[in-house]
């Protein structure tokens, strides 16, 4: 498939999307958005089992373009909800419930959006000179794209309430320690180690993978008698699935299992 604005591959089941402006270090455009979502759609519908999300050149995504928000004296200014509403917010829901795990590789700085669609996806790591920063506060925004919504829950409020507030960039081995992110690691080992936990992930079982991102995410926001019954109920559904018999069999068999995503 060929983009202007991104590289997008599926190979052996992981959907490989690299967002691919390193002039402006992969930031946002509306085309950019388009893409996106577009690749995301063709991950699902081509029954990719995994999603590798990073960034070409030194930065992994400086959220929105500002370029486009630039406003004459006097012009007309820009509806910021009317984009979120339109870009933003769908690509958030769309990576939080993507029907398998989203992997990110965070190889250099992730500003604003940037750093909230990060947050967002189910596993992340960083390379170690990568870089994490709420930039929003240094132009009179709010941390969108789940900002508000992520950190807090990652990081507790006075780490969410500091970087909100200030701006002030999070190393990748501090994020690691606040629980921002899965894991740090060197720069030259994050593309190889990212890839392997996608291509695990993509021969691995994939409603149960599945089931388990869309319980946890869920759990935020249940009781936990409410959260027993979900997991109740998702045991039954997965109970009857070929991989866990797969499982089961193979473990039993003192084998590698052979999970087909059914
Ligand atoms: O608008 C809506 O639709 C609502 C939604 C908004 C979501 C948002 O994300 S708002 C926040 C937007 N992002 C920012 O405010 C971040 C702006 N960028 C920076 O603060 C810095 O560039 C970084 C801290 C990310 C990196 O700094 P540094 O020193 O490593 O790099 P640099 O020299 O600033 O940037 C390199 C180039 O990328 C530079 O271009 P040049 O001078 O080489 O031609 C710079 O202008 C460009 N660039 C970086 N970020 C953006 C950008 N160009 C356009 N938009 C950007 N966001």
């Amino acid at each position: 498939m060929s983009y202007a604005t991104i590289h997008f591959e599926i190979e052996d089941a992981v959907a490989k999307l690299t967002f691919d402006r390193p002039d402006r270090l992969n930031a946002f455009t509306a085309e950019m958005h388009g893409e996106v979502a577009d690749a995301l759609d063709a991950a699902e519908r081509e029954g990719a089992r995994s999603v590798l999300i990073t960034g070409s050149g030194r930065g992994f995504c400086a959220g929105q373009d500002l370029n486009d928000r630039a406003v004459a004296p006097g012009g007309e200014k820009v509806d910021l909800g009317a984009s979120v509403e339109r870009f933003y917010n769908p690509l958030i829901t769309r990576l939080t419930t993507f029907p398998a795990p989203v992997v990110c590789a965070v190889n250099g700085v992730a500003a604003g959006a940037g750093a909230n669609i990060a947050f967002a996806c189910d596993i992340v790591l960083a390379g170690r000179s990568a870089r994490f920063i709420e930039s929003f506060s240094a132009i009179g925004l709010i941390p969108d794209s789940g900002g508000t919504w992520h950190l807090p829950r990652l990081a507790g409020l006075p780490r969410a309430m500091g970087m909100a507030l200030t701006g002030e960039p999070i190393d990748a081995e501090r994020a690691a320690q606040w629980g921002l992110i899965w894991k740090c690691v060197e720069d030259d080992e994050l593309a190889s180690e990212a890839l392997a936990l996608a291509t695990k992930f993509a021969q691995g079982p994939t409603q149960g993978l599945a089931a388990t991102k869309r319980a946890i995410r869920g759990a935020m926001l249940r009781s936990l008698e409410e959260q027993l019954e979900r997991e109740r109920d998702l045991m039954r559904t997965l109970g009857q699935t070929n991989d866990y018999g797969e499982g089961v069999a193979a473990f039993l068999d003192k084998r590698r299992p052979r999970f087909t995503g059914h």
